[in-house]
């Protein structure tokens, strides 16, 4: 059986890799960038900048192999129709959602700030869901677009871990998607939340889910590829 080696057990892949996606959480200027919302929350940003390259490399690999990735974003329509106003008081700082910024307006689709990093920008095939709230089911055609494609396993990339990656993750799971969390292609703005959802999701015999590492990933993908 393909798998990824994985805790709290090896993560069973399909034989046909075609209901398998890759899931890129927000990696947007706006949780990355100085300016930007994570930072108007009062967050050290260049902690997310370093999974980059991790996140890359498993965009990269699943691309040349014809898997499909997902992406999101995590921003609202320029007349805030659907953002809140509960949203729009969190943090009482200065600024806030729709607020102009350094990037553009924050949290607002369309604005500079809330693109996806340059180095993760959308590849040909891939989709970008965008969302209003932290989970990406809600809201959005995520669930419809998975299901006619007939995915049925998912694996979670992006930020932050705790917020909208682990939101969205729990969403997926009560919908009967298989769940794992790449560990170092996931960063929160505080490490210990980090960790604690790694330790959260993967308790309990897998209770929403598995956590891999992205070597442990792209070795079970490659070896699932050269067997079939
Ligand atoms: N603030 C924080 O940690 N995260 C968010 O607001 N959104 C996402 O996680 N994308």
């Amino acid at each position: 059986m393909p798998h990824i080696v994985a805790q709290p057990y090896n993560y069973e892949l399909p034989n046909n890799l075609s209901h398998v996606a890759l899931v890129i959480i927000d990696m947007q200027k706006d949780f990355l960038e100085p300016g930007g919302f994570g930072d108007i929350l009062g967050n050290d940003v260049s902690l997310l900048q370093a999974i980059i390259p991790t996140v890359k490399q498993q965009q990269k690999t699943f691309s040349s192999h014809g898997i499909r990735i997902i992406q999101t974003k995590e921003g609202h329509r320029p007349d805030l129709y659907d953002c809140p106003p509960s949203k729009r008081k969190r943090g009482k700082g200065n600024l806030t959602i729709g607020d102009p910024g350094p990037m553009g307006r924050i949290l607002v689709l369309g604005e500079p700030g809330n693109e996806i990093v340059e180095p993760l920008a959308p590849l040909a095939r891939e989709l970008v869901i965008a969302k209003p709230g932290k989970g990406a089911f809600y809201n959005t055609k995520l669930n419809r677009v998975l299901r006619s494609h007939k995915i049925t396993h998912l694996i979670f990339t992006g930020v932050t871990t705790e917020v909208c990656v682990q939101s969205t993750l729990r969403e997926a799971n009560d919908r009967g998607y298989e769940c794992l969390l790449v560990e170092d292609a996931t960063e929160s703005y505080f490490p210990e939340f980090k960790q604690a959802t790694l330790e959260m999701v993967r308790a309990q015999g897998g209770i929403v889910g598995w956590t891999a590492t992205a070597e442990q990933v792209l070795s079970g993908l490659e070896t699932a590829i050269s067997n079939n």
